[in-house]
């Protein structure tokens, strides 16, 4: 039998709202269009202490990956300085070959013109850059600001049992 779960999340999800328990860790917004936590963080670090900070922050946390415009835009009204800001994205690995570090699809990108350019091997990427305030590929080592995204609690709730429900099903075997 194919049940469908979505009722029962969307039931879940009120019922949690309505007792008033947080929906996203502390200090992070919940976004209701994605489903996903996200916090601005005007602390300057480099971009791996930026991505761990995120981790500390938060179960499931990492350097904010955007999936649409939409969602640019939102990550984009948090930043209150308008400068310059982290996101996930990064082509450390392999030149050219950009990933999200929270390992979701890079299903779009919103390049700068002329970018990215790997000038003297940049491998982070920004947002916010230039006067259209999009994307650059920028030197890892630089601080700046950044934007994390974790998972709602439901979600984290819902990871942990599935996982558990696997090992389960593996021992059985
Ligand atoms: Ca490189
Ligand atoms: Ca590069
Ligand atoms: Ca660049």
């Amino acid at each position: 039998m194919k049940m469908n779960v979505l009722p029962i999340i969307a039931f879940a999800l009120s019922i949690n709202l309505v007792l008033g328990q947080e929906l996203c860790p502390s200090g992070f917004r919940y976004w209701s269009y994605t489903g996903y936590c996200y916090l601005y963080v005007r602390d300057l670090y480099n971009f791996r202490d930026a991505d761990t900070n995120c981790g500390n922050l938060a179960a499931g946390g990492y350097l904010v990956s955007t999936h649409s415009l939409a969602e640019e835009g939102f990550v984009q009204g948090l930043v209150e300085t308008g400068d310059d800001y982290w996101i996930g994205a990064n082509d450390v690995n392999s030149n050219s070959d950009f990933v999200w570090t929270d390992r979701s699809p890079m299903d779009w990108t919103n390049w700068d013109c002329d970018e990215p350019n790997n000038s003297g091997d940049e491998d982070c990427v920004e947002s916010n850059f230039g006067l259209d305030k999009r994307w650059n590929d920028a030197h890892c080592d630089n601080r700046k600001q950044s934007v994390c995204k974790a998972p709602n609690n439901l979600m984290v709730t819902h990871k942990v049992k599935t996982e558990i429900a696997e090992i389960k099903k593996n021992d059985d075997n």
